[in-house]
């Protein structure tokens, strides 16, 4: 039986090319690379899915998430960097941070954003591992459209739609961006959906906590977030965040597994979270896929059974539901990994 959800595409997700990421200090090769996406469509189109192409939406969907400061700089940052000669001296082909607005550095109030090219990453960016380049605002803006054409089509009465997002989403903040990501199409699709009058639910199963969908709905109760991820404790990324006991008024759930868990113990988890989530009345699925066990960016080992498994309790919530793609670095086995979630969701919805 060919896949019946469709799969929302944009070429323009291939123009970011990270060429590394920076990691320690040291440039290492670039884990989040263009191939990713189209590794994932052909699995899918393989099962006979029907691919849509993105269409285009305005600004403001982002800003219901994010602040205009970053996306503005995201915007420019690489043609700024370029026209500082950066590139050539001192032969940085990337935007990177240096410093960083470390909040215990303005204990009386907000960093300005400074005027020095090299400094400007430092203000708007986390870590050092997410580089901005010639294609990444294209990239980044071509992927929060799939994320809202999916919604989109969920709205206008689609069971599931798939965003073939890329670059991923799920660690960037209302103000800051990080972990390989630059907008967080995961929470741009839950504010669209919220929109619409909607109490939505984010599912995120990425291995790393979604920490940016956290900070984006913190504050809001109409969207609740859940994530299950290697345990930030066990020294995993976002190492800051993802612990058990950072819920508030009760709209964040976290629950961090240890390294090396495998289907039993990580299912434990999402349909805790799927239960927690079972009233909403939308669903937006953050789905990476590096949980699979021999992932080169997570200890967990959850195998392609776990995942069709994990698909078939989003399924049975009976929810209207956009999955985004968020990681998954295992390019022999990413495409199997998110047909299996998505077939799960099918199989249960019969
Ligand atoms: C979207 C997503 O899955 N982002 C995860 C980014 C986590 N990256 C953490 C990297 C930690 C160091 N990796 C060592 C490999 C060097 N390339
Ligand atoms: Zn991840």
């Amino acid at each position: 039986m060919p896949l019946e959800t469709n799969v929302v595409w944009s070429d323009r997700c291939l123009l970011h090319e990270p060429s590394a990421e920076i990691w320690v200090g040291v440039r290492t090769e670039a884990t989040e690379v263009p191939a990713r996406a189209q590794a994932i469509r052909e699995a899918l189109v393989a099962e006979g899915a029907r691919v849509v192409d993105a269409t285009p939406h305005t600004d403001d969907a982002l800003l219901r998430v994010h602040d205009s400061a970053l996306v503005e700089y995201l915007r420019g940052a690489w043609s700024e960097w370029e026209e500082a000669g950066l590139p050539t001296d001192p032969g940085q082909d990337r935007v990177v941070p240096y410093v960083f607005a470390h909040a215990a550095l303005m204990p009386t109030g907000q960093a300005r954003v400074p005027v020095a090219v090299w400094a400007r990453p430092g203000y708007f960016a986390y870590d050092t591992m997410t580089l901005v380049g010639p294609g990444t605002w294209e990239a980044a803006r071509a992927a929060a459209d799939v994320a809202l054409t999916a919604v989109d089509h969920v709205l206008a009465g689609a069971a599931t739609a798939y965003a073939c997002t890329r670059p991923p989403g799920h660690h960037v903040c209302r103000s800051v961006y990080g972990g390989s990501c630059y907008l967080n199409n995961a929470a741009i699709a839950a504010a669209a959906f919220a929109d619409s009058g909607a109490r939505v639910g984010v599912l995120d199963v990425d291995a790393h906590h979604g920490n940016g969908t956290q900070e984006v709905f913190y504050e809001r109760s109409d969207v609740l977030t859940g994530s299950v991820h290697v345990d930030p404790g066990a020294g995993w990324f976002p190492h800051f965040l993802g612990f058990a006991d950072e819920d508030r008024a009760g709209a964040n759930r976290n629950v961090p597994v240890a390294p090396g868990t495998e289907d039993d113990g990580w299912l434990t988890a999402v349909e805790l979270l799927t239960t927690w989530l079972r009233d909403v009345d939308a669903l937006v699925v953050a789905l990476g896929v590096d949980a699979a066990a021999g992932d080169p960016e997570s200890p967990l080992r959850v195998t392609t059974e776990g995942y069709r498994s994990a698909g078939r309790l989003v399924g049975a919530l009976g929810r209207p539901t956009v999955v985004v793609q968020e990681g998954g670095y295992d390019l022999s086995r990413i495409g199997e990994l998110v047909l299996a979630f998505l077939q799960g969701v099918e199989e249960s919805r019969r």
